[in-house]
């Protein structure tokens, strides 16, 4: 068994670093890839420094410029399913993820036989600490949208903090997935889910972030109402099975297969 955590960053000098250490700490091994978009703070030359200590588990992709998160983690998905990784975790550098529970999320896929392990604000025993009441109802209010517009049973669908078994990434075709800020959280659960994969919510405490600067916008706000809504409508009128599952894996069986079988996803507390 080996797992790689995903980390998109933009600015984050002062966590990445403490945060690197966390999971290096961990008594599950993970292995980390940051994705940084050229942060002018030099977030990037942090992690380089860190690599002579941690060698072969730090790993860095530099790209150009802020690109997006969605696209941060598209290009992480493929570099992880080039190598021999079977978990493959999304976390945020800002410690509004708690690092530790990278091993539940692991934990709920392997002896839950899960496909997809969420860490969610939503379910029993989920909580959110030190948010301002509008990102509260931001939060919510998406959340509630999301399952209204697309019926997906899953009620932290916004969640930033996810571990993929690699069949599932190997499964979908990420030229299909078009958006980049909450949207991109949905879209990529809304695959997974059309795909009939199993998805289980795992609560988890988020926290604010201390330090470095939000990179939330209007932009992401509204991507994600009108995103829903795209997202919903190519669902019922496309075949969107099809457009979704990566066309490597693809043959008149398998898609004969997946149109025929409306597989149920289960979703449940852990
Ligand atoms: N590579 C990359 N990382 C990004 C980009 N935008 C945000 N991030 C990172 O994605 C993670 C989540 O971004 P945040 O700014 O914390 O967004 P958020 O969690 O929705 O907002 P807050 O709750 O206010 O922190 C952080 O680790 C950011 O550094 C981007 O364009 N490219
Ligand atoms: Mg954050």
């Amino acid at each position: 068994m080996s797992q790689l955590v995903i980390i998109p960053t933009y600015n984050e000098k002062e966590n990445i670093s403490q945060m690197i250490h966390a999971v290096m700490d961990l008594e599950m091994p993970f292995d980390i890839l940051v994705v940084d978009d050229g942060s002018p703070d030099g977030t990037a030359q942090i992690v380089k420094q860190l690599q002579s200590k941690f060698s072969s588990r730090l790993h860095l992709v530099e790209r150009s410029g802020k690109l997006g998160l969605g696209t941060a983690y598209i290009h992480g998905f493929k570099w992880a399913l080039n190598r021999r990784y079977e978990f493959i975790c999304e976390m945020d550098a800002d410690f509004s993820h708690n690092p530790s529970d990278l091993i539940r999320l692991v934990k709920a896929c392997n002896n839950n036989a899960a496909d997809v392990a969420i860490g969610s604000r939503y379910v029993k025993g989920g909580d959110i600490k030190n948010w301002t009441l509008d990102r509260h109802i931001y939060s919510r209010g998406g959340s509630l949208y999301t399952r209204f517009i697309t019926w997906m049973p899953v009620k932290d669908p916004t969640a930033g903090f996810v571990c993929y078994h690699r069949r599932v990434l190997e499964n979908i075709n990420f030229d299909a997935i078009r958006f980049v800020g909450y949207a991109f959280q949905i879209e990529m659960k809304f695959a997974a889910w059309k795909l009939g994969f199993k998805i289980v919510e795992v609560p988890i405490t988020f926290v604010d972030r201390k330090f470095g600067t939000s990179k939330m916008h209007s932009g992401i706000i509204k991507e994600g109402v009108l995103g829903v809504l795209k997202i919903q409508w190519n669902s019922l009128f496309k075949n969107y099975r099809i457009k979704v599952r990566n066309d490597e894996l693809k043959s008149d069986a398998t898609i004969a297969e997946t149109v025929k079988t409306e597989s149920k996803p289960i979703v449940e507390g852990f």
